[in-house]
């Protein structure tokens, strides 16, 4: 049992009882990465794909300082009201015990999603983009706990790559000098979020039985046990040429001059909505229920070898 004050909805308790398919679901990309009301439509959407597939969504959060594994329909009554009154936190894996401790209610990232997660005993989560090593890192030092979190918490990651707004070079090979596994879905190159392509080779896998028997081996290896990412490019109707979205990320960056710490990556989002007139907000929509799609086929699958 868990130090860590978890609470499961209903279905999440149940689905876990009963050995049942289950997909983690992140919060920040709703407190932080998108607009409100969008935010809670597009999560209510989430969820449905997922259940629509056969998988218990758990979507994972602080509320008043308990970790939510699983939001019932009260639960994101009470996150909106927080945001509204005092504003939502965004909680990655450090911050986990100070918002506990604080009875903070908030997003959590990637990493924080993940420990969450896998405390739990839920080995696939789908999000948008995981965060990673930032463009002019060498000054910054601004490197996303995600990685951290990837190298430490056997999880799957279901993402849509990494965002240009990111170092992408530089956040594929820190990945690798940490032996982090990170394949291609159907794809050889690594997809760059708004893109399909990033002009970067990922090594590509086209089944997902073979990913899920690798995760299971990679676990119980200890010297072995970590994350791994699974790139999913975006479909190609919703897709942003990256030469464009490469402009309007220069566009964002400018603006974002004075910007560091956890505020930078929810800024440069919100920019580049602005900037690009809301196309961005499509495009992440689109991804997000491809991601959360395709973690849900991972999850059963998953689910019916363990
Ligand atoms: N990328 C997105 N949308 C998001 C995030 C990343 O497209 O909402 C969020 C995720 O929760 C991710 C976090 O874990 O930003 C990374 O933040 P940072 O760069 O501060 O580590
Ligand atoms: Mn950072």
């Amino acid at each position: 049992m868990s130090i860590l004050p978890i609470v499961f909805s209903e279905e999440v308790r149940s689905a876990l009882n009963e050995g049942r398919a289950i997909l983690a679901l992140e919060s920040t990309v709703i407190s932080h990465g998108l607009p409100y009301p969008l935010s809670i439509e597009v999560l209510n959407e989430l969820e449905s794909v997922t259940r629509a597939n056969g998988v218990v969504p758990a979507t994972i959060c602080l509320l008043d300082g308990k970790c939510l594994v699983g939001m019932q329909e009260r639960d994101k009554e009470r996150f909106i009201d927080k945001m509204q009154d005092e504003g939502l936190s965004k909680i990655a894996l450090r911050d986990i015990p100070m918002a506990i401790s604080q009875k903070k209610s908030g997003g959590t990232t990637v990493s924080a999603t993940m420990l969450l997660a896998h405390k739990a005993g839920i080995k696939v989560f789908a999000t948008g983009g995981i965060g990673g090593v930032h463009r002019n890192w060498q000054d910054s030092k601004d490197i996303s706990m995600d990685i951290k979190a990837l190298e430490d918490i056997p999880v799957i990651v279901v993402c849509a790559g990494a965002k240009a707004i990111l170092d992408i070079p530089a956040t594929l090979e820190t990945l690798e000098s940490k032996s982090i596994p990170v394949y291609g879905w159907q794809t050889d190159e690594f997809p760059s979020f708004y893109s399909r392509e990033s002009g970067l080779k990922v090594e590509r896998i086209d089944d997902l039985d073979s990913l899920a028997q690798s995760f299971i081996l990679q676990t119980a290896i200890t010297e072995l046990r970590r994350g791994m990412l699974l790139a999913n490019p975006i479909p190609k109707e919703s897709e942003i040429p990256f030469e464009r979205i490469q402009l309007l990320i220069e566009d964002a960056l400018k603006s974002a001059k004075g910007i560091s710490g956890k505020e930078l990556t929810p800024f440069l989002l919100d920019a580049l909505a602005h900037i690009s007139d809301g196309e961005s907000v499509q495009a992440n929509i689109a991804l997000l229920k491809n991601n959360v799609h395709l973690g849900s086929l991972l999850a059963r699958k998953l689910s019916q070898l363990s």
